[in-house]
């Protein structure tokens, strides 16, 4: 039985709305321009029941989170992305770092006999960084633990690193396959709509080249993540649209595990004079994202980003996943202006910032294996005001 007030608020539901929460209810797809609706004239509040609705559907009250570290090659690039902080162009690379393959294996001997899963490898685009290089790195990684989950690089670095070594998609990605590549993150998708890509970040692979080489990856039977960066001088439209690219190879492939929408942030950038989204905006992406991206089973809030409080808020918005214990090793955030300067959580302060909005925190491995289920485990007690603040 509705009460009188949440029946007062579906009458007063314009019928296009209704129609789109007809069919949420019911399981259908919603179109291009139902995604468009719900962006220009959903509420807050419908937005939210309605991703909420999907969430739980798809997941009850699980959230997931992994424990993860991140090694950064590099910040000198050879491309002048207007949204980034942190790169640092090759002719100034003295203002920038350069990891050798040792200091990266010596950051990965610093978590032996750490419960750790995965390490998310992602940097710049250095000229000197091949793809033999990078190969050997992955080897090394191996030999020394070959039950790591190895996560790297962007679709930006394949391209620049095949199209370098002369190598196709395929024979590239099997290279690296080989060399023990497991899965790829996310980055890189930016905006795909060239109106404006063309204005963010005209010198690196196009749209097509990005889906191509995740394409690429799904048939050689590896998973992969899909980022999207809004929040800028894109509109609704754009957003639509990259969508509906992410949403169509998915329906070909299904080798996509996770969305993950990229709030901007604008601080030491070319665009610092462009205003960063509201939480309420941030918010209704992440509902419309849950509700648009049927086929995509996991929709990722990234924490470091975002603020603790606000991936909490998140988790009933749509998300179901925040995730990983990230040590402070990433600079790609906080040198973007990012809630968290030095992002680090234990396992504890995540299990209790998960725990303290009702859900229920699982611990899983990369491609969303379960590894412990912290709903039913009695974890140390922690002090939630550190875990917040
Ligand atoms: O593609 C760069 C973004 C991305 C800014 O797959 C910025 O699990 C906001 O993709 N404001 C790289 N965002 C990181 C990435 C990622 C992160 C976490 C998890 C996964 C995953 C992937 O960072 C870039 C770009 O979209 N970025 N500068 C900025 N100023
Ligand atoms: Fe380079 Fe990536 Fe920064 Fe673009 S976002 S300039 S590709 S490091």
């Amino acid at each position: 039985m509705l009460s009188s007030t949440s029946a007062e608020i579906l009458k007063s539901l314009p019928k296009d709305l209704s129609i789109i929460q007809d069919k949420i209810y019911s399981g259908e797809r919603i179109t291009e321009e139902e995604g468009l609706l719900l962006f220009e004239r959903g509420s807050l509040s419908f937005l939210g029941s309605l991703g909420n609705y999907v969430r739980e559907k798809k997941h009850g009250d699980i959230t997931y989170f992994n424990r993860n570290f991140h090694i950064e090659p590099t910040n000198v690039c050879v491309f002048t992305c207007n949204f980034c902080s942190y790169s640092r162009v090759y002719a100034n690379r003295d203002e920038g770092w350069e990891l050798s393959a040792e200091q990266m294996m010596h950051m990965v001997k610093k978590y032996d006999g750490q419960p750790v899963t995965e390490v998310h490898i992602v940097g710049g685009v250095h000229p000197k960084m091949n793809l033999e290089f990078f190969a050997e790195l992955l080897r090394k990684i191996k030999e020394h633990r070959p039950s790591l989950h190895i996560k790297a690089f962007t679709a930006v670095e394949l391209d620049y690193m095949f199209r370098k070594a002369k190598k196709t998609n395929e024979e590239g990605l099997n290279y690296l396959k080989n060399a023990g590549l497991d899965s790829l993150p996310g980055g890189g998708a930016e905006i795909f709509h060239s109106e404006i890509r063309e204005r963010i970040c005209a010198d690196k692979v196009d749209a097509e080249g990005w889906l191509n080489i995740h394409e690429a990856a799904h048939k050689l039977g590896m998973h992969s993540n899909a980022t999207m960066l809004y929040g800028h001088i894109e509109n609704y439209y754009h957003r639509i649209d990259h969508m509906s690219r992410l949403r169509k190879l998915q329906d070909k492939t299904g080798g996509f595990n996770t969305f993950i929408p990229l709030k901007f942030r604008n601080k030491d950038n070319d665009m610092s004079h462009v205003n960063e989204s509201s939480i309420v905006e941030d918010m209704k992406m992440y509902a419309v994202a849950r509700i648009y991206m049927d086929n995509f089973p996991h929709l990722k809030a990234y924490w470091p980003m975002l603020g603790r409080q606000n991936a909490q808020l998140s988790l009933s918005f749509g998300v179901n996943d925040i995730d990983g214990t990230i040590d402070d090793t990433t600079k790609i955030y906080s040198m973007a202006g990012a809630e968290e300067q030095n992002p680090s959580m234990t396992t504890a302060e995540l299990v209790a910032l998960i725990k303290q909005v009702k859900r229920k925190p699982v611990e899983r491995g990369t491609l969303y294996n379960v590894i412990k289920d912290y709903s039913v485990i009695d974890i140390k007690e922690v002090d939630l005001n550190t875990a917040l603040n």
